[in-house]
């Protein structure tokens, strides 16, 4: 593993450059994103440019921006980056008091350098009109950059002095004087700024003045100029102080008028920077790490499998063309109310198996493995399939059959216990009419009773040999497994799938394995909230499904087939066929 040192505080960082005997770059950034981009381009320094932070803002380099604005936009460029930024103060946004005020707040956002400037507040752009501007006394000045320097507290702290001659239309003895008087009042270093083409004015300047402290210069006139010509003449520091953002204005103003211009997205989406780039711009990646690490662990360590490869053959022409889990049922595919149903839940993460006629299983957001060979497998077949597709990697999951509607409360209770195998069960197994298939009768070690309600209660066994006065209630299709046994779960089902008399087994052998090798299988009582799906009768009597709130009337008239499952139970309807669910792909 490389192990990356601490890096330097900014301010050392910047006086090292400041001193170091070869010239170093800085290039301009307005805002976190562009100080980001500055960094990443290798740029060992930021120059906070206080025209383009102005330009950014929409306003005029006049200190129509208050000082305190620039400071939280500082903040944000400064928590982006970890290389020194050398802020273009203007002159100071006031006299030698409100220089120190700055100093101290600039520290506080380590801010490693000031530059201020040696005109009157508020300044003017030297670009603009700079021979009519006033520059100031050289002693206020002076007693500013005093005030600054003993304000600092980091020893490291650089203030950059300005000499804004040359701009005002005064010669290279009036830049020198002040230089020389800047330099004594303690500036760590001389910023000598020229509005010509050419580089004559700071290089003369230059030449005269030797070695006496680092200086700086912005070529954004005499940009032709070769770097090399710096170089020679022993600059500190080259400052590219604007580009940037005006790279940005030409972007954006072409793209603006393309998607204006086309109504449409197409002709920019290739020349402009993905969404992936924004977001790694601004580290999303951190913040997904950090939400595994902080965040309770919901909605993001539940997953859901159904198991939905099979036909559904008893449903005819309805599924000739698709599979049960996509009919619909009160105009949604059942697996579309199945999704919503553990989405409630915070299960978001669902693996659908798919097999039969799978082209037409593509509802968006679920994750989907197939069993290919759905006709002659069963129901374990599949669920090892998905649990493969989990690589490892295990939730909590809860398992349950793509032709099963279920009302949010049943994956909620199952997921709120911390047991490895949890299932439910309806003990009003007696009072419905039809059931071509059945979850299977279970045996548990207590009866749903107003005792069972604080009592962790288990399964004994789960079968449709279990006899009519042992049975108390019946599975409703739906397992849930911890994190834990999620792995033991797989390890199981590739054992037992390693012998082909097991490739139909279903839910009900896994259950009759599970406790032959006694895991305990806690058992939660329900009585209705859910239906499977077995018939075209089921179809229309779905259609009832969770529509009306009961009524007195409803409640009382048994044949309702809406009643199905429903709470109260009802009188009368002991019927079964008793066919168990396993042993089939659901
Ligand atoms: C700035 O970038 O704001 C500067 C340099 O002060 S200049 O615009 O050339 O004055
Ligand atoms: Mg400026």
């Amino acid at each position: 593993m490389t192990h990356h040192p601490p890096p330097l505080p900014k301010t050392t960082q910047f006086k090292r450059l400041l001193l170091s005997d070869q010239v170093e770059f800085f290039c301009e950034a307005h805002n976190g994103l562009s100080a980001k981009i500055v960094e990443e381009a290798g740029f060992k320094g930021i120059w906070a440019s206080g025209l383009t932070i102005a330009a950014q803002f929409g306003v005029r380099d006049n200190n129509e921006a208050s000082w305190t604005q620039i400071l939280d936009h500082l903040e944000f460029m400064s928590d982006a980056t970890q290389i020194p930024i050398l802020l273009d103060g203007d002159t100071g946004y006031g006299n030698f008091n409100n220089m120190q005020r700055l100093i101290g707040k600039l520290e506080q956002r380590r801010i490693a350098a000031v530059c201020i400037e040696d005109k009157c507040f508020p300044k003017t752009n030297s670009f603009l009109k700079g021979e009519t501007q006033p520059m100031a006394d050289i002693d206020e000045f002076c007693g500013k950059l005093k005030a600054g320097k003993d304000a600092q507290a980091d020893d490291d702290f650089c203030i950059v002095a300005r000499v804004e001659a040359f701009i005002c239309g005064w010669g290279l003895t009036e830049a020198l004087r002040r230089a020389e008087a800047y330099h004594q009042a303690g500036a760590d270093g001389i910023l000598i700024h020229s509005a010509l083409t050419t580089p004559d004015e700071i290089l003369a300047f230059k030449r005269e003045w030797g070695e006496r402290c680092p200086v700086a210069i912005v070529p954004t006139r005499y940009y032709a100029t070769p770097t090399d010509v710096f170089r020679q003449h022993g600059f500190s520091l080259v400052i590219w102080a604007n580009h940037l953002l005006r790279a940005s204005v030409t972007a954006m103003q072409k793209t603006a008028q393309i998607v204006r211009d086309n109504e449409h997205l197409l002709a920019v989406e290739d020349t402009i920077a993905p969404l992936s780039e924004i977001f790694r711009l601004q580290d999303a990646e951190t913040l997904q790490q950090a939400e595994q690490r902080y965040l309770p662990h919901s909605s993001d360590h539940l997953t859901a499998i159904v198991l939905a490869a099979s036909r559904g053959d008893e449903l005819g022409e309805l599924t000739e063309d698709k599979p049960k889990t996509m009919v619909p049922v009160q105009g949604l595919p059942i697996l579309s109310s199945i999704a919503d149903a553990y989405r409630a839940v915070g299960i978001h993460k669902i693996t659908v198996v798919r097999g039969y006629k799978k082209e037409a299983v593509t509802l968006p957001h679920l994750t989907y493995v197939d069993n290919d060979d759905f006709a002659e497998t069963g129901e374990l077949v599949s669920l090892l399939h998905a649990l493969q597709a989990q690589q490892g990697d295990f939730h909590d999951t809860v398992i349950s059959y793509g032709d099963l509607l279920f009302n949010k409360y049943i994956p909620q209770i199952m997921i709120q216990e911390p047991d490895d195998w949890v299932i439910v069960v309806d003990s009003c197994w007696d009072r419905t009419t039809s059931y071509t298939r059945l979850g299977g009768f279970a045996e548990c070690t207590a009866p749903n009773s107003r005792e069972a309600y604080n009592a962790r209660i288990y399964l004994k066994r789960l079968g449709r040999d279990v006899p009519h006065t042992a049975r108390h209630g019946i599975w409703m299709g739906l397992l849930k497994v911890s994190a834990n046994a999620a792995g033991y779960l797989h390890d199981l089902l590739v054992e037992l799938l390693a012998d082909p008399a097991n490739n139909k087994a279903g839910m009900a052998q896994l259950f009759q394995t599970l406790r032959a090798r006694d895991c305990a299988i806690r058992v939660l009582y329900t009585v209705g909230y859910w239906l499977d799906i077995n018939s075209l009768a089921d179809v229309l009597q779905a259609n009832a499904f969770h529509s009306t709130p009961p009524t007195l009337e409803r409640v009382a008239s048994p044949s309702d087939p809406a009643r199905r499952h429903e709470r109260a139970p009802l009188a009368g309807q002991a019927t079964m066929t008793e066919q168990p669910h396993g042993g089939q792909n659901a």
